[in-house]
């Protein structure tokens, strides 16, 4: 599996490969229509569920560190006091995950995709990008998708810090695609020229993910 060494051991086997069926089968496909926020096929929950490969991760603030480099001008590494330092916004957004389940009016504190953009700034070729989590979670997304006002590195969830199985310290949250693409405990950020699916899309999830367009599988 294309999980970090350290981690092999420990991702679920069972949990993965049921969700690699359910991708397989079209599981929650529905062919429905959107109604108002809610896209196709999802329902409303009001507690936040945790999905994750059987891992979480501890990351102590202290050895925290956030690496942004591959096809980019300016490569960085943060640490926690640097993270804490870039200009922090708010954003209220909706989750909404591919097993059908919505969560509305989440809000949001970090740094804005935006703003790490205009730090490393990618070269003309990075068109695509890689979010690596501490667990050996990837998840590839279109440099398109990233450079949007309500994508950012969050840190805080309703006031408080992101608790620690929603992928704190640090998540990324892209809110106009389906939940898995937003990696949690993220720890670098690698620009690249050429697509290359991450984790999910390489098990039978569709490589974009809108979930306005149901695309769950594909
Ligand atoms: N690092 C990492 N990020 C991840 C995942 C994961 O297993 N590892 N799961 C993804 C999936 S499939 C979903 S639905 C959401 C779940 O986030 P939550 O547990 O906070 O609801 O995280 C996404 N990001
Ligand atoms: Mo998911």
């Amino acid at each position: 599996m294309a999980v970090e060494p350290g981690l092999i051991g420990q991702i679920r086997p069972k949990l993965v490969d049921s969700k690699r069926q359910w991708a397989a089968e079209g599981r929650r496909l529905t062919g429905a229509s959107g109604h108002g926020r809610l896209p196709p096929g999802q329902r409303l929950v009001t507690d936040w569920p945790v999905l994750d490969l059987g891992v979480t991760p501890t990351v102590a603030l202290a050895d925290w560190r956030l690496t942004v480099d591959g096809a980019v001008e300016n490569p960085v590494t943060w640490d926690w006091a640097t993270f804490l330092d870039e200009p922090q916004c708010r954003v209220t957004s909706d989750i909404h995950c591919v097993t059908a389940w919505s969560l509305y009016d989440n809000p949001w504190e970090g740094v804005a995709a935006r703003h790490l953009l205009s730090v490393v700034r990618p070269r003309a070729e990075a068109n695509y990008l890689v979010c690596h989590g501490h667990d050996g979670y990837t998840t590839n997304l279109p440099l398109t998708a990233f450079d949007d006002g309500d994508v950012l590195l969050a840190w805080r969830w309703r006031g408080a810090p992101i608790p620690r199985d929603h992928g704190g310290p640090v998540r990324v949250v892209l809110p106009k695609l389906y939940f898995w693409k937003s990696a949690k405990w993220i720890k670098r950020i690698e620009f690249v020229a050429r697509d290359a699916p991450g984790f999910w899309e390489t098990r039978g999830y569709h490589n974009v993910g809108d979930p306005w367009k149901e695309e769950r599988y594909g």
